[in-house]
């Protein structure tokens, strides 16, 4: 509840949702009836600055027009076909991305941690087809403090008792060691025959922003490659342009592709948060593992979604938002350290690109952040702590300097609150 009698609005909404909805989620009291570009709207009319951007998958931007028209001429024509028979939408978006990331082929789904699921059974397929491990021994590692979603065999992956607790039994198969910790991977692949895939996210993004070392993943890559290992890295938060290049893990734009994962996992901003997308990249020697029938979904690779998907990618090419994620991220990290100069609030600022957090000198039970992004509510500002202390700031790429310049103030103002 918003304890302020004029915002009976609001307040109706939220005790409804209380009432008829599951309580998997503690929102920020805020709700939200208006989004466009940079810009999300309340049911009482107040205008923020959206600092979340669904957890990356609005890089584009709140109903962006050219995502939106595309949608409009698709839904009228054919939604939803299955895979029962083809569409004319789908094999177009397949050589579209395959093109745009430099793979062989595409296995479209719908939401991340269904792709990130599809990812790990292409990695079992090819363990025993290919590299030949005996059935059912196939191992695949994951890193400490990782968030991939919120399925039983990806929870299984998981060290965080919030995601797991009374969730159990979990999957077997699953390894785990420490996140940027290169020499604990090595150790492991010498230890193990029956690694067959690691899977890990270019940056931390639920853990808090967590930033590896430069040349992490290309250790983990020459180690996956010397010990015939599957390189597969979830960029469904860190990919399509947030962190300053259309992905984290390599340069689609380079011709050798140095560190290429053999399995790209892409999701949220893939279509610009207008419906969900996801996607499984590889080459024809694991994605050809799976045979008719084997793999998956009612609505996977609908030409609904087939058609969004397309245009949003080519509107973050078009519009070059990894070049704008790349030079207003580092005004955004310049000016939050110089806040952190004028204020003992913040104790590290962090981040690539446009996907940034700041650390609150707190420990990480206080409810200080939560706080302070109350504060950014009251100010224009919406942003949602992550793991106790950690406040993301993740705006639509799209946002101008101008912008940023002025969410800098709005962020000392609210800070100054509490100094
Ligand atoms: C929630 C977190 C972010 C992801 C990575 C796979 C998925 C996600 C790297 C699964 C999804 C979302 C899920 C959403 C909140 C948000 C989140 F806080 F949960 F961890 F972004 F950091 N890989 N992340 O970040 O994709 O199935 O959700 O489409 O569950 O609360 P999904």
């Amino acid at each position: 509840m918003i304890n302020s009698p004029e915002l009976n609005i609001s307040n109706a909404l939220i005790e409804k949702e209380s009432k008829y909805g599951a309580h998997n989620y503690h929102p920020l009291p805020v709700v939200l009836e208006k989004g466009k570009g940079v810009f999300v709207w309340d049911v009482e009319g107040n205008q923020y600055f959206d600092f979340l951007s669904a957890y990356s998958a609005v890089n584009q931007g709140h109903c962006h027009p050219r995502i939106i028209n595309a949608l409009k001429l698709q839904v009228e024509r054919l939604t939803l076909t299955s895979r029962a028979f083809y569409n004319d939408k789908l094999g177009d978006f397949e050589e579209f991305i395959c093109n745009l990331f430099g793979f062989d082929k595409a296995l479209i789904m719908n939401s991340g941690v269904e792709a990130v699921e599809s990812a790990m059974k292409l990695c079992r397929k090819w363990a025993y087809q290919v590299k030949g491990i005996q059935p059912d021994q196939a191992k695949i590692v994951f890193a400490t403090g990782n968030f991939h979603g919120r399925t039983i065999s990806v929870i299984s992956a998981s060290d965080d008792e919030t995601a797991r607790k009374d969730f159990g039994p979990f999957v077997g198969g699953i390894s785990q060691v420490p996140y940027n910790d290169v020499d604990a991977f090595h150790t492991l692949l010498k230890e193990d025959r029956h690694i067959a895939g690691f899977i890990i996210e270019p940056i931390q993004g639920e853990a808090g922003i967590v930033v590896p070392d430069s040349d992490y993943l290309s250790r983990i890559r020459a180690l996956c490659k010397a010990f015939n290992v599957l390189f597969i890295v979830d960029e469904i938060q860190t990919g399509i342009a947030r962190t300053g290049s259309m992905v984290a893990s390599y340069d689609i734009n380079s011709a050798e592709k140095t560190d290429q994962p053999d399995i790209l996992i892409l999701g949220k901003a893939i279509s610009g948060g207008v419906i969900p997308v996801s996607a499984v990249l590889a080459n024809d020697e694991i994605m050809l593992t799976i045979k008719p029938g084997e793999h998956g979904s009612t609505y996977g690779g609908n030409p609904l979604a087939c058609a969004v998907a397309k245009e949003a990618l080519q509107v973050v090419v078009d519009e070059n938002l990894a070049y704008n994620a790349f030079t207003l991220g580092r005004i955004f990290r310049s000016g939050l350290k110089d806040i952190a100069k004028r204020t003992n609030l913040i104790r590290e600022v962090r981040g690539k690109g446009l996907l940034n957090a700041i650390v609150i000198n707190s420990t990480e039970n206080s409810d200080m952040a939560w706080n302070i992004c109350l504060k950014f509510k009251e100010n224009g500002l919406l942003a949602k702590p992550t793991h106790g202390n950690k406040i993301r700031l993740a705006p639509p790429l799209v946002i101008t300097e101008a912008q940023i310049n002025e969410c800098l103030l709005i962020i000392e103002k609210s800070l100054l609150n509490f100094a």
